[in-house]
């Protein structure tokens, strides 16, 4: 048998070769309204995570307006829960990292973090940290790189990065490092990029990027790329937008982003944009969501994309909002 690799065809239609702005704004402002409260129903448990997503793609695109200040604020706060520090998704759900990265991440795009208790928030993270330098998401105690990476960023927005052992978190992250390069879950899990993000994101943010193999980490990243444009996150997969950024932004932080062919890349998320209803997919024709409209609106401002504002590497937040807090995260640059 013939080897196949997966891969899509693009579509031909005008109005999918260029940004449809106004139309992804419009989706986003109007997610989670009366017109498609079943959509907003069925993503209660990631809420606060969906908030963050719509939120950082009406800021990259320049619409932050759209949205009420205070509504957002407001919501934020309903899922704090002062005892512990944390945030959960919606009101009477369980807290989580994931989700207490989410709420810090849309305060700081407010400029709103005296909203919460910074120290109390600070001591949730510290506690999550395990002795061998890993962290748990929450009480059931599941340990994942992508909960490094949300544990150090979190601590990272809050300025209290000192807060936790920072050498057994490097040394764990480090543990996870594979022999092409990558990084998986956990010891001994294979590379995958959106843990390859994690990794490298972590890495960055606590300046410890000289432990990456930048070449050879550089060319298993490069490799996702398939001929559509588009890149998927292992080998042997189709591809997909929310994966052009988690290998697009660690391409971006190794400094080998000239590694892919950026033009291609650029047409095919464009390709994933819907354009009756707004916003983008996974792949070109796929049902639209918040989650895939920010990555690809991310992806491009990456790309260079004028109509956007630059967007964070590592936080995926518009620059502008790490650099009023003086957050530098170390990219390389040879
Ligand atoms: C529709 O099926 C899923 C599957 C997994 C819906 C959510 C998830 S997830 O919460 O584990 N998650 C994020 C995610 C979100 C959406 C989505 O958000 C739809 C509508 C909204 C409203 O805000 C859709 C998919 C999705 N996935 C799954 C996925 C992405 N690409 C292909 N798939 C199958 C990603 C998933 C894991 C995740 C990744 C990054 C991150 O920062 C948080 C979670
Ligand atoms: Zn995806």
């Amino acid at each position: 048998m013939a080897v196949q690799r997966k891969d899509v065809e693009l579509p031909d239609v005008e109005a999918r070769r260029v940004l449809l702005k106004d139309k992804h704004t419009e989706f986003i402002a109007n997610y989670g309204k009366s017109n498609n409260e079943f959509e907003y129903g069925v993503t209660e448990y990631l809420r606060m995570s969906g908030v963050y997503w719509g939120l950082t793609a009406l800021s990259l695109l320049h619409e932050l307006d759209r949205m009420n200040r205070d509504d957002v604020i407001a919501f934020v706060r309903s899922c704090y829960d002062d005892k512990t520090g944390s945030f959960s998704a919606a009101p009477n759900h369980d807290p989580h990292l994931l989700y207490t990265l989410s709420a810090v991440q849309i305060l700081v795009l407010y400029d709103a973090m005296d909203e919460c208790d910074k120290e109390k928030v600070v001591e949730y993270v510290v506690g999550l940290q395990q002795p061998d330098g890993s962290f748990i998401g929450d009480k059931w105690g599941e340990v994942d790189t992508r909960f490094s990476f949300c544990a150090l960023a979190t601590l990272s927005l809050l300025g209290k990065l000192d807060a936790i052992r920072i050498e057994d978190a490097v040394k764990f992250i480090l543990s996870c490092m594979n022999f092409d390069g990558g990084f998986g879950s956990m010891p001994g899990s294979e590379s995958h990029a959106g843990q390859i993000y994690c990794c490298v994101g972590a890495l960055s943010i606590v300046r410890r990027l000289h432990h990456v193999n930048a070449d050879m980490l550089g060319w298993w990243l490069a490799e996702r790329q398939l001929p559509s444009g588009g890149l998927n996150g292992r080998p042997e997969k189709l591809p997909d937008v929310c994966y052009s950024w988690w290998v697009l932004s660690s391409l971006k932080i190794i400094n080998r982003l000239h590694w892919i062919d950026k033009d291609k890349l650029g047409a095919f998320i464009l390709a994933c944009q819907d354009e009756e209803t707004g916003g983008i997919s996974d792949r070109p024709g796929d049902m639209v969501d918040p989650f895939h409209t920010l990555f690809g609106v991310a992806g491009l401002s990456l790309l260079g994309n004028k109509d956007l504002k630059p967007v964070n590497p590592v936080f995926c937040m518009p620059e502008e909002s790490l650099e009023k807090l003086k957050i530098k995260p170390q990219l390389l640059t040879e």
